[in-house]
């Protein structure tokens, strides 16, 4: 129930599920700023139990707007873990609170690491393309033409949701030259693609990656041309529950996205699938770039052990 819980909260669960706030490192972020509003305007019992009861409950709300992203659920666990060692009240609030603020502090920090060791390996003079909107992809791109290693991006308009607009926006207004294609246009382009650029969702503990529909196509495309594909993407987009087989659950979201409601009306025989999200197996991945180090994607174990030990720990508890 949303009963006790404060408007701003439940402000940022609806941006998220409505995609205002959306791309996985953003979603993440805005959970833990959730979770910070929440303990700081509780206005219940000042006690322990009671409150441990509320900021679950507010990480339910916040973990049921969107199934894909796995930063969403590493943030929540990552601040609401902070509960563990709380012996009364006032501690357990305090805790949630730096903790949401260091999820915060680390992921930009994530953010910036992740551009500048990602921008070093692209070769000057190169033309990249990207899909969707990624901020770690945008960032990294950015700082790549700072250093006269990208002359010319490629951005896939993105439909059906055109997050690729966003991406063409950033990018000119931070000087670089973009052009926006259709995705339909990614395999005539590619012959002359030097680095696929992307971001993820999720990646899973084999190293496959998921993000935006449409982004297994691109990869394919890019290998066929032998084109390399990086993926950008900060520790806590690892998942630590396909480690134990578990699957990633993919979005489906509104046909209205797709086609116009009148028409849909007109067409009722029609049927509309709409994914918004796909795997990217690890053979199509040169590497991903994290603020940990760059691996192969069949290193993504490593991270989840390195960086996700915590949740690991759960797991084999048998608690989700
Ligand atoms: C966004 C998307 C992005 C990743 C990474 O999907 O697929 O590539 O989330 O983004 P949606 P970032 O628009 O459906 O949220 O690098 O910003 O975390």
């Amino acid at each position: 129930s949303e009963a006790g819980i404060p408007p701003r909260v439940l402000e940022i669960a609806e941006g998220i599920r409505s995609m205002k706030i959306r791309g996985a490192g953003k979603i993440g972020r805005a959970a833990a700023e959730a979770l910070k509003i929440a303990a700081e305007e509780y206005a219940g019992p000042r006690d322990l139990q009671v409150f441990k009861k509320y900021i679950g409950r507010v990480a339910d709300i916040l973990i049921s707007t969107r199934p894909t992203a796995v930063s969403l659920p590493n943030a929540v666990m990552f601040v609401v873990s902070a509960l563990k060692n709380a012996q009364d009240y006032e501690s357990a609030r305090s805790s949630i609170i730096g903790s949401a603020n260091r999820f915060i502090e680390e992921s930009l920090s994530a953010v910036k690491k992740i551009s500048e060791m990602a921008a070093r390996r692209i070769k000057e003079n190169s033309i990249v393309l990207t899909h969707c909107h990624s901020s770690v992809a945008v960032s990294t791109i950015t700082e790549a033409y700072r250093q006269g290693r990208v002359v010319k991006v490629y951005s896939t308009e993105t439909r059906p949701f055109y997050q690729g607009r966003i991406t063409a926006t950033q990018l000119i207004n931070n000087g670089v030259p973009v052009v926006q294609i259709p995705d339909s246009a990614v395999r005539y382009v590619m012959g002359e693609v030097d680095y696929v650029v992307i971001g993820a969702d999720t990646v899973a503990s084999n190293g496959a990656v998921v993000n935006k529909i449409g982004t297994s196509q691109v990869a394919l495309a890019a290998k066929e041309a032998r084109v390399r594909v990086y993926v950008v993407a900060e520790s806590y987009k690892f998942s630590p529950v396909t480690l134990v087989g578990e699957l990633v659950p993919i979005e489906f979201r509104d046909p209205t996205e797709v086609v116009p409601e009148d028409w849909l009306k007109q067409h009722p025989g029609v049927k509309v699938l709409n994914p918004s999200f796909d795997v990217t197996p690890p053979e199509y991945i040169d590497a991903i770039v994290t603020e940990i180090g760059v691996i192969p994607p069949q290193a993504a174990i490593l991270v989840l052990m390195e960086r996700l030990g915590w949740a690991l720990e759960k797991i084999k508890q048998g608690v989700s």
